[in-house]
């Protein structure tokens, strides 16, 4: 297959646009040249797709497990093992994140395709989670890699549902390290207080979201894509007039690795003091984990 592929790299920091292959009769070699061209190029565009419902799917299980979203519901499709997202319903995700990442085991890889696109803007943009590791310097790298975090639902409205995860993941298959925190779903770093870690959390979601890290898609209907959440994040331009509609195709499967943390969690030991309010979350995880010292 790879001889016959139009493989185009859209940024020097990440992307491809992949042409002349028709995603509806990929079979299971076809899948994995796919995964090693998605393991070169962090995500990848098929251009003038269009595939049926059944056929997203069956693309979606050549990577995994597929599932539906854990707290989305769709507006018009009925299909629950597609998530469906319609912008004058709500469904624009105009924060950077990976895919469900409030879960032990997020998204591993997401399948979407373009359905309604507006004439202008609602263009994605992704960044790649390794560079943003790699440059940062010597002493956050290793500072980084000695912490966790806590991620939760509160975007769906679901702060309860909580997981931690290590703030630099190790990428099963390449072996490269990326930085695994994102604005929408990351709440607070386990092993910092709560000031200290909205600090740095600030600064690591600027730090992700600069442009020498990230490649701007413009989308036509029709056009898929496919992005690996371990090494990625993305973020929908929300700046378009008209109606704008996705539907995605979620491989699931895969749990971070990273290092173990280094320090034990910070929580005030006061129950009740004026700053221990910022601690209540993470005291609430720890607490269900039995891990609360
Ligand atoms: O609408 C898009 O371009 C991406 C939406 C999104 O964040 C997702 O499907 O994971
Ligand atoms: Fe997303």
């Amino acid at each position: 297959m790879a001889e016959r592929l139009e493989v185009r790299r859209l940024a020097s920091a990440l992307g491809a646009e992949v042409r002349d292959l028709d995603l509806a009769s990929v079979d299971a070699a076809g899948a994995r040249e796919i995964e090693q061209l998605l393991y070169a190029h962090q995500v990848l565009f098929f251009p003038e797709q269009t595939l049926s419902q059944d056929q997203h799917r069956s693309l979606g299980e050549h990577f995994g497990r597929i599932e539906g979203h854990p707290h989305i519901e769709n507006p018009t499709l009925r299909d629950e093992r597609i998530l469906e997202l319609v912008a004058s319903r709500g469904g624009v995700a105009d924060e950077w994140h990976s895919d469900l990442t409030f879960l032990p085991e997020p998204a591993l890889i997401s399948i979407l395709q373009m359905v309604r696109c507006p004439a202008i803007g609602g263009d994605t943009l992704w960044s790649n989670a390794y560079l943003a590791y790699e440059q940062l310097s010597a002493p956050l790298r290793e500072l980084c890699e000695g912490l966790t975090a806590l991620h939760n639902a509160e975007p769906h409205g679901r702060p309860e549902v909580m997981t931690v995860h290590p703030m630099v993941r190790v990428h099963p298959e390449t072996g490269r390290k990326a930085l695994f925190v994102n604005e929408h779903f990351t709440r607070r770093i386990v092993e910092l207080s709560a000031p200290e870690s909205a600090l740095l959390l600030g600064y690591l979601a600027r730090w992700m979201a600069s442009p020498r890290f990230t490649v701007r898609y413009v989308w036509r209907a029709g056009t898929v894509a496919m992005w690996d959440n371990r090494c990625t994040q993305h973020f929908v331009l929300n700046d378009f007039e008209g109606e704008r509609v996705i539907q995605r195709v979620t491989v699931m499967g895969d749990r971070p690795e990273g290092a173990a943390p280094r320090w034990k969690p910070y929580v005030r030991s006061t129950g009740k003091s004026d700053t221990s309010r910022h601690d209540r979350m993470l005291r609430r995880y720890l607490r269900e984990q039995g891990s609360e010292s």
